[in-house]
Formats: structure tokens, sequence, C-alpha cells
């Protein structure tokens, strides 16, 4: 007992002695405290051989350093070892021996080409972990899910693990501008220091692609799709050439947002027409010049047409002349255009949630080859929650890639602890019913139900200068868990939580057992404080920080709250069944019935769908507005839950971590409090019913919520 006593206060002045301000994400590579595994590694892992020479093995070799070192104890990888050393062996398959290729059997024929395979075995009375692939890059994913293996304190006796990513490209997409601004972006400056690249290599950009490398992502689009054309100049060009140099060894391509009119801006041309020859020919000798700096340059990504954005409709032309006359251009040289299909036009008075659809699904089977159409999660824009985007479920011909936001545009931006990955997966997990029960969306986005070659996969990033990157420990795992889902759809946001934590934090699991439930529930929290029952885009306008359902003064009437919540005397909701907006049509009949339909419809959508009355009953008997305003109650209490956790969990986690997660978790229960009060005082106008029994009374009156200013809330 008392010896029990002596290591658990031993532990306590570790964790709090070692100051740690979250710069090293998961990548901590922590020193194992518990001596029987350390010691188990250590003999597993006496000798490091790297096969191969190229930058990819090399960075391997340097992070498996950095974290055995750091895990085991320092230089206890000691060049003296003898030939009988067990050794951890790592190279692709070609450098392989033939000894070792033959341990590995037909695993390579399980794997693509930025698959991995980690194997253990002995050979003459010497134990071999062996990590491959049939690229280099492949084996550096290798090399990082080891040591994920070591991070989370796993067995490495007998490892047998083959693994491939499901989708292609797998992207982050900044919205960051060339002032260094970032579009919703909550977590400081953009991390590209423009001025002055290209001579000057921030260490950040490694310590990025190390990041991004560890989950797997393997593209990033550095520049905000409301696109500024001077990144294709020369001037630009060369800084973008320094950033894919760091990159390339990591697998990481690097991407542009093109500009539509940038013929005209910064070529001198008279238009942007996609169909005259000499704009044709502006693109093709701007793909030519970018892939004379960049080889491996990834493509284009294109915001058209789209909230003031230039396009091809500007000139009577539609999206298919202008994606696939950029895709020409790309061609030769293998690149990709990621066409974006988030439009919504002020002259539709239709619902905006059918727009991207109507504009879209004619055009299906008509993009070129290497053209890939990117489409947000949900039809309005990134909210808290909707339903799947009904395109995902209608362009069999065409390659539709998700559009996931990491950064928390309309969820409580980075103060608010929302684990995302638990949006990401319902999602992925819906079902489409296109080839009938089971067509979920993850099998549309890796290709598997239509057999597509091209599958991709974006969010829009969370990540600044802040030295912990995102703003809030927390929301590191957002990052974590989008690139583990861009990997494979099909994991579990319990499984995603859990690594992070062992990752970042400890393994502990006095720590990691409340604080993934913890996790797990912040995604249903901020849905209910913010927007319950299917209650959207009721923000405040612009910067989109904080409530504002009474907004209802914007020049387009799609900006206004009121046209999204239509509360009025009789009740709530936008009707898009066939008696309203039939936005249900654009879903297979199956979806769509179960959508129309009160008794199916999901009560998480109720209010996306339905208008329905104050007095409609919910399925547990209470009356819309009781309901409705216990679920925003609710909402806060999870949120007071989650402090509560996060207090209870201090022993495990250092100092300055802990109090920068707690004071966000106080700033996040004031605004949970504030949605709730200012949401219920303004839709109570309405519904003329009292606050049930539960709810706690409102502070403050409507009046003074609906005077708040905050002229330099960031990101906008
Ligand atoms: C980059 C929303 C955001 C905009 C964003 C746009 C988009 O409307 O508020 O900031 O612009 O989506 O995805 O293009």
């Amino acid at each position: 007992m008392l010896k029990k006593l002596i290591v658990f206060v031993f532990c306590l002045v570790c964790i709090d002695s070692v100051a740690n301000n979250g710069y090293n994400l998961w990548l901590q590579y922590r020193f194992i405290q518990n001596e029987e595994l350390r010691l188990n590694y250590q003999s597993n892992i006496q000798k490091l051989i790297p096969v191969g020479n190229t930058e990819s093995i090399k960075v391997g070799l340097e992070e498996l350093k950095r974290a055995l070192n750091g895990m085991l104890g320092s230089e206890f990888l000691s060049e003296t070892h003898d030939e009988y050393a067990n050794t951890l062996l790592f190279g692709s398959e070609e450098n392989l021996s033939e000894d070792i290729r033959i341990q590995l059997g037909n695993a390579f024929n399980e794997i693509n080409d930025e698959g991995f395979i980690i194997r253990s075995f002995s050979v003459k009375g010497k134990k071999y972990i062996v990590i491959s692939g049939k690229t280099d890059v492949g084996v550096l994913y290798g090399v990082f899910n080891f040591l994920k293996l070591l991070q989370t304190h796993q067995s490495i006796e007998k490892l047998n693990i083959v693994d491939s990513p499901k989708i292609k490209i797998r992207v982050l997409n900044h919205w960051d501008n060339l002032d260094r601004t970032v579009e919703r972006g909550y977590a400081g400056f953009s991390i590209w220091d423009w001025h002055r690249l290209p001579d000057y290599i921030d260490p950040r950009y490694i310590d990025y692609a190390r990041a991004n490398a560890s989950i797997g992502i393997n593209g990033t689009v550095l520049n905000n799709v409301n696109a500024n054309a001077l990144i294709l100049t020369p001037q630009y060009l060369e800084k973008v050439e320094a950033l894919a140099n760091v990159f390339r060894p990591y697998g990481i391509k690097v991407y542009l947002t093109a500009r539509f009119s940038a013929p005209i801006e910064i070529g001198g041309l008279k238009t942007a027409d996609p169909l005259d020859p000499d704009v044709i020919k502006w693109w093709q000798d701007k793909a030519k010049e970018i892939y004379a700096r960049i080889p491996d340059f990834g493509g284009f990504l294109v915001k058209a047409n789209s909230e003031g954005q230039p396009g091809p409709q500007n000139y009577g032309r539609n999206h298919v002349d202008g994606a696939n006359m950029l895709a020409n251009a790309l061609d030769p040289f293998g690149g990709i255009v990621m066409w974006r299909a988030f439009v919504y036009s002020e002259h539709d008075t239709t619902d905006r949630a059918k727009q991207a659809y109507t504009e879209f699904v004619p055009y299906d089977g008509q993009f070129k080859d290497n053209v890939i159409i990117q489409v947000k999660n949900g039809p309005i824009d990134f909210q808290p929650r909707e339903p799947f985007h009904p395109m995902f479920g209608a362009m069999p011909k065409t390659p539709l890639m998700m559009e996931f936001q990491i950064t928390q545009e309309y969820l409580g931006q980075s103060t608010h602890s929302v684990f995302l990955p638990k949006l990401y997966e319902e999602v992925l997990q819906s079902d489409t019913y296109r080839k009938g029960k089971g067509s979920i969306v993850a099998k549309v986005i890796d290709g598997t139900l239509d057999n597509k070659r091209l599958t991709g996969i974006a969010g829009v990033s969370n990540i600044g200068n802040d030295i912990n990157w995102t703003g809030n420990p927390m929301l590191q795992a957002n990052w974590y868990g989008f690139g583990r889902l861009a990997w494979n759809p099909y994991l579990h946001a319990d499984t995603i939580a859990e690594e992070w934590l062992r990752e970042t934090f400890s393994n502990h699991e006095d720590f990691v057992e409340p604080v993934k439930e913890m996790m797990l529930n912040s995604l249903e929290a901020v849905v209910d404080y913010m927007t319950p029952l299917g209650l959207h885009h009721i923000m405040a306008t612009g910067h989109h920080y904080g409530p504002g359902p009474w907004v209802s003064n914007l020049s387009r009437p799609e900006w206004n709250p009121v046209y999204y919540h239509k509360a009025d005397s009789l009740g709530i909701g936008f009707d898009r069944t066939p008696t309203g907006s039939n936005a249900t049509a654009q879903y297979a009949p199956e979806v769509a019935s179960k959508f129309n339909n009160l008794e199916t419809c999901p009560e998480k959508y109720l209010l996306w769908f339905h208008h329905v009355s104050w007095h409609y009953k919910l399925k547990n008997g209470e009356t819309l507005w009781d309901g409705m305003a216990l679920k925003y109650q609710e909402g806060v209490n999870q949120v007071a839950s989650m402090r509560y956790t996060w207090k209870q969990v201090k022993p495990y986690v250092d100092e300055e971590r802990f109090n920068e997660v707690d004071m966000l978790l106080n700033i996040q229960y004031k605004e949970a409090k504030w949605w709730r009060d200012a949401c219920l005082l303004y839709f109570k106008q309405y519904s003329k019913m009292p606050l049930p029994k539960g709810v706690e009374k409102p502070t403050q009156t409507l009046g003074y919520f609906e005077s708040l200013r905050f002229p330099f809330a960031p990101g906008n």
C-alpha cells in the first residue's frame, strides 16, 4: 500500500513538473513510467535498421529516435549492439532482403501504395519487428502507427498489422489569406509566414508535416477558397515550392485554390471565359509553370459562382465548362480539380438547402476523370447538426469528396470543447439508400459504392499559429480525428477519442474513461444548447459567434436566421416535406418518406424538415415547447458535467493544459447559458408558454441579448 502511494505521489510530481503547452500534439512521446512495459519495449527494440536512403526513410528514422528516446529513456539505442540484438527494421518492399521479404508473405498483395505492414517474427533466435510498405511513404505511415502502439501502451510481442488508407485524397483545406488572417480561424494567424518564405523555413512547417503524416493526411490546400490570384504569381509560387519541398518526404502534396478570374487579374486578359482560347492557354501555361517548380503538385481547389466568387457562370458557361477547362490544363501532369458544390443564390427563391443539388446533379457524368466535386457534409453550412447532403445519394457517375469543417465556425469556435469525429461519424454512417439499404455515405466517399477511382475527403483546418495549434488543446482531437476518418471512414469516434487521449495526455484508465465519455457527449451538448431538435443557422450575423435567432434584416433572405427557424404564433420549423419546399424529394424514396413522416422522422431533425405546433407532442410526451426548453437546459447541464469531469482528472494532466481547458470550459458554460436564455426568451414571444419546471430562469432580458455586439470577433 505504502509502495503504491509512493509511486502515485511520484507520478503526480512527474506530471506536474513537466510543463506542456500542447505544441507536441498527440506526438508527446512521454517517458513510460511502467518499468515492466518499458523494459519489454527496450528488449524488443535494441537496434534500428533503416533500409533505403530516401528523405522519407530519413524522417522516419528521426521520428523513431526522437520517440524511442522520449518513451524509453535517452539514448538507449546503442551503436555497439551486436548483430544478434533484437531489431526494428523498416524499409519498402523493393529494398528488403529476400529473407525478410519471405517473412512478410503475401501481405504486400493486401495493401495499396500508401499502405503498410508491421510484423514481428524471430529468425535464428533473434527477434525482428519489420515495418514495410510498397513505398517509403507507406513505410513512414507504418512507423507512425508503430509509435502509436507504444504511446498507447500496447503489446508489441506478436505484431501482424496490415493496413491501407481507404480514401485517396486526404486533404486539409486552409482558409488562410495571404495577409495571414484566417477566415473562420480561431487559433491565431496563419502558420504560413508568406513574407519570410521561401528563405525562412519555420520549424513549425516540419512539425505540421509530422503531425499530418502521423494520421495519414496526404495533402494540404494552402490558401483560402475565397481566393487571391496572387498565389499563382511567380513571387508566391516560389514560396509554395519551398513548402512543397518541406512536405514531400512526409507524403504531403501541396494544392492551391484557383481564383477563376486569375487570367484577368494577374494574366492581363480581358476575360476568364473558360471556352476562350486565350484563357485556356493561360491556364495551360500556368499549370506548366507550377509543375516545373513542383513536379508533384496536387492540383486546384475551386469555389466558383458562390458567395460572390467569380466563375464560369459570369460568362454564361456552367460548372462543367469551368471544371473541365482547369482539369484539361492539369491532366498532362497528373493534377486534379476539386470543384466545390457549395452554391446558393440570392436570385433563387427556393429553399437554400435544395440549390446545390439542383445545380449539380444534372451534370452527373459530364465532368472529366480528374475532377472531383467537393460537397459539404450537409445541405446548408456546417451546422452543429444537419442531415447528410442529398448529393451524396444522387451522382453515381461523378466522384464526390466530403468536405467537413474542423474549425468550429458554428460550434462555439475555439472556446467550446466539441469532439467532432462524433459528427463526422454520424454523417459517414448515414444511409443514402441509393443502391438499397446499406449505401452509406462512407461507401460513396471511399468509392466502393460505385467503383470510383478518384476518391477524397477534405477538412477545413482549425490550425493557426497559437502555441497549441488549435487554440484549445481539446480541439487538437478534431484535427486528429479528421485524419483518422480520412484514412478509414468506418472507424468509430469512440476508438479515435481513446487513442487520442492516450497519446496526448495519459494512459491512466481513471483519466481516459471519464474524459472519453465527456468528449463523446460533447456534440450532443452543443447541439442542445444551440440548435436542438433540428433547428439550424440561428447564429449571430457575420462572425456567427453567439445566438441571433431574431436577425431578420439582412439583404439576402437566406442569410437571416428567421428564414431557417420560421417561428410564428402557431409553431416553429422549416417545412421541407411535399407540403413545403419538398427538399426531401432530393433523397432516395426510403429516406424521403422517413423524413416526411412525423412518426418516423428522427426527432433530431424534426425542425429541419417540419413546421410543428408549439403543442406538438414529442415521443417522450412533452410538448414541443417544453421539450425544446428542456433540451436547451440539458445542453447547459451537460457542459456543467464536462467541467466537473475535467476537475476530477486534474491529477493526470499537466498544469498548463489543465488550466487552459478548465478556463475554456468555464467560458463554454457561460456561453451555453447565454445561448439557452437568448433563444428561449426569443422563441417564448411566439410560443407564449411558460418555461417548464427544470429550466433555469434567464437573468437578462431579450433586449439585452439583442444588443450585444462583437465587432472584433475572430475569423470574420
Ligand atoms: C470560405 C460559409 C462561411 C464562409 C466560407 C463559406 C465557404 O459561408 O461563412 O466564410 O467561405 O462558407 O465554405 O465557402
